[in-house]
């Protein structure tokens, strides 16, 4: 029933007219008039007979992209809106980009993830009337991730922070977590948000709303991109123009690689989805980094992947000692064939199992690699 629920934003049709029709027969669920010539003991039976409900058109569909755990992203306010569409671009097609304005929305996202917040055209980098108009209007997510997201467990929101919609993204909080409840999950929201680049945080009202933003999202599980170390590790490889689509392509993919890879199967070491989920949950900073060592042979192999994954992340280096820590190792099976090189991965694991509390990890297996890759998730900072 859960499909038919009817969004109150709908505008209502009513039937013209309709006051002075009496129904001959019963109406059932679907409108259809039904026969009432027999006896109305066993008209029971026909009420678990129907059709199901037909599916709202408005429903998204289901996401391509593999993943071990069912999930949707929501982006808030323009740059918000860009990352998630570099999910959407991947495949995730459980994603809806809130803004309280049309005009900062990225080219190329078909309309009906668009969800437009009325009562301001854009709020103008005021995080406070960012707030007053989201919150005033979470009932409006809500039933719109009712009705286009459906039921899924993990909710990923997505918010550049510095901006006045994308800084008030935790105003809905309450009401995506009803809505989580409402659809029956197990999950979290998990936020994703952006930290300025060291040249906007020179404009004091920038600076004070992504202060805002973390301070919101402190207790909640959340990635921080800092925009500046992003910017830095593309300078020179794409222009100005390519730098944020490159860089939230990249972010995307590192994300989408760790859900695809909790899904797979391995013959050497398996990180699952319980893992993933137990990684998603703890409250507090995660940051994700990945890295590919070529030569397989160095001798602190352990220290290289850990170091390299926290170096060319896009997230703040880890502040203290994690709760949780993932270490995924894509191999060749060349490598995992090489008694010396699995030596090096059983030493590695144990570098960064010492320096966090509870240490998941995965070995996977495929065939053409740059070199050994490593993706590493340390949680709860
Ligand atoms: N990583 C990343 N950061 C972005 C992107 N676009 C914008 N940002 C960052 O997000 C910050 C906030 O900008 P917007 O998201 O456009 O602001 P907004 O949430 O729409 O807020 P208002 O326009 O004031 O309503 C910027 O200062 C940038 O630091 C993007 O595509 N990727
Ligand atoms: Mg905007």
């Amino acid at each position: 029933m859960a499909s038919s629920v009817k969004s109150t934003y709908d505008p209502v049709e009513y039937p013209k007219s309709s006051k002075n029709k009496k129904p001959k027969g019963k109406i059932t669920m679907s409108g259809k008039e039904k026969d009432t010539s027999y006896d109305d003991d066993f008209d029971f039976v026909e009420a678990y007979d129907e059709d199901p409900a037909a599916a709202d058109e408005r429903m998204l569909p289901e996401n391509e992209a593999m993943s071990a755990i069912s999930c949707a992203f929501v982006g808030v306010g323009g740059g918000g809106g860009k990352l998630a569409k570099a999910f959407l671009d991947l495949g995730f097609n459980k994603t809806l980009l809130v803004n309280t304005t049309e005009k900062d929305q990225p080219d190329g996202v078909p309309e009906e993830h668009f969800l437009l917040i009325p009562g301001a055209d854009g709020v103008g980098k005021d995080v406070a009337l960012g707030k007053d108009v989201l919150s005033d209007n979470g009932a409006l997510v809500e039933d719109s991730l009712r009705t286009r997201i459906g039921k899924v467990d993990w909710l990923f929101v997505l918010a550049g922070g510095g901006g006045g919609t994308g800084s008030a993204c935790y105003s809905i909080h309450n009401s995506l977590e009803r809505y989580l409840s409402s659809v029956g999950s197990e999950g979290k929201v998990v936020y994703i948000v952006t930290k300025p680049s060291a040249q906007e945080l020179l404009n004091p009202t920038i600076a004070d709303n992504s202060k805002s933003l973390l301070a919101d999202v402190v207790n909640s599980p959340h990635i921080v991109i800092d925009n500046e170390r992003q910017l830095q590790l593309l300078r020179g490889k794409v222009g100005m123009l390519g730098m944020y689509p490159a860089a939230n392509k990249n972010f995307a993919k590192l994300i989408a690689q760790v859900l695809k890879l909790a899904e797979e199967n391995s013959p050497i070491q398996t990180f699952d989805s319980k893992d993933l989920e137990k990684c998603l949950s703890q409250p507090g900073r995660m940051m994700v980094g990945s890295t590919v060592v070529r030569d397989v042979s160095s001798r602190d192999l352990g220290s290289t992947l850990y170091q390299g994954c926290i170096k060319s992340s896009p997230c703040p280096a880890p502040s203290k000692r994690s709760q949780t820590g993932v270490m995924l190792l894509v191999v060749t099976p060349e490598m995992a064939g090489d008694p010396d090189v699995s030596n090096k991965i059983e030493a590695a694991f144990s570098y960064v199992g010492g320096r966090t509390n509870t240490l998941f990890s995965g070995v996977y297996l495929k065939d053409r690699l740059p070199g050994l890759i490593a993706i590493s998730i340390l949680g709860g900072m």
